[in-house]
């Protein structure tokens, strides 16, 4: 057979950018969103600026929970963890901004929706952190739950679902509320800190760890009830199946391997797995990477650089007492599962 058929020239490719380190995304067919991020070096990522999730550190680089697994796609499109840029934008300005083309991806704490699917153009990859929305009071309130907050004045922040749930959950109990809508976070802290709000009320992940930003974070209580269902996901623009693919299956690399038991320290001595589909995962058999054009080594260097899905969690998540809950792996009784690598 000729070396200059479509399969000759796509083994060329793929040898070339293997060689490279990079994955090989044109040998099957890019995406619009792939070719910008290509062309620019670098993938955009939208983030937010809630500790354990997202923070910049003292050196200026972020870190955090999204961050690794922005970290992630960077090795899976490029090769190398650092071809990601982070910009912090308020969720109020973020999936327009998704949707302008200014990011590439969204690992802000977005919460899949029907409506953001079907009537914004949004598409989501695997939830990531299945969360709930919460509400932080003043202790000074006197009130050991949400339906004791009849009457009060509690702060939500602009475009969110926790702007929403929460107009729901007062219809739903019957009892009387005042929003203040507020779209800045600096601002929506202050408010609970000044007394404007008798409360807050966000995503627990966010009210958790905002909570040690806080001049005095035991004047406060995060009351008990959780009003809603925030899966939260990486969020892409509708309609570049390509880049979705690319963003599921980085995701489900990391679970698969915390499934395995593949870690950052011990990711070399399963090179030597004589199980086939650790051999596939890890690119000891590139069959099934030069298949799907990646590199064969892209979830090696994930879970050898980031770690799997559990180290991230242990990394960023542990230290502030979060615990696995459901987002533990399917097979220790959460709901993170990964479809099969084959
Ligand atoms: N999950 C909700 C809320 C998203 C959200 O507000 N996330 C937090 C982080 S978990 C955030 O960005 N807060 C503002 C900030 O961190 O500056 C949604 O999708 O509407």
């Amino acid at each position: 057979m000729s070396n200059n058929n479509i399969f000759g020239r796509t083994l060329r490719v793929l040898a070339t950018a293997a060689a490279l380190g990079a994955l090989v995304p044109g040998a099957v067919s890019a995406g619009p969103t792939l070719d910008r991020i290509q062309e620019r070096g670098a993938i955009k990522v939208g983030v937010g600026t809630t500790p354990g999730f997202f923070s910049p550190g003292s050196d200026g680089k972020w870190q955090g929970f999204f961050i690794d697994i922005g970290r992630a796609l960077s090795i899976a499109v490029f090769g190398s963890d650092d071809k990601v840029e982070f910009t912090n934008s308020s969720p109020q300005q973020r999936l327009p901004a998704l949707q302008a083309g200014e990011f590439d991806v969204l690992l802000s704490g977005v919460t899949v929706t029907i409506t953001r699917a079907f009537q914004l153009g949004f598409h989501f990859g695997p939830t990531v952190f299945y969360d709930g929305q919460a509400i932080l009071a003043r202790k000074e309130l006197g009130v050991g739950t949400a339906a004791e907050l009849d009457g009060a004045t509690i702060g939500v922040q602009s475009g969110t679902t926790g702007e929403l749930n929460i107009a729901d959950f007062f219809r739903s109990t019957g009892k009387s509320f005042t929003p203040v809508t507020i779209e800045d976070t600096s601002e929506f802290l202050a408010a609970l800190e000044s007394g404007r709000v008798d409360a807050i009320t966000q995503d627990s992940s966010d009210l958790v760890g905002k909570l040690q930003q806080l001049k005095q974070p035991d004047d406060y209580i995060l009351l008990p009830e959780r009003l809603s269902k925030e899966p939260l996901a990486p969020a892409i623009v509708a309609g570049d199946d390509r880049w979705l693919e690319i963003v599921n299956w980085t995701v489900y690399a990391l679970i698969q391997a915390e499934e395995w038991g593949i870690t950052s320290q011990n990711v070399d001595e399963f090179l030597e797995s004589d199980d086939p589909a650790i051999q596939r995962f890890l690119g000891v058999d590139t069959s099934l990477a030069e298949a799907i054009g990646f590199d064969p080594k892209w979830a090696y260097t994930i879970v050898k650089t980031v770690g799997n899905y559990g180290e991230i969690y242990e990394r960023h998540l542990a230290p502030l007492g979060w615990e696995r809950g459901y987002n533990q792996l399917w097979s220790k009784g959460g709901l993170l599962y990964a479809p099969p690598f084959r």
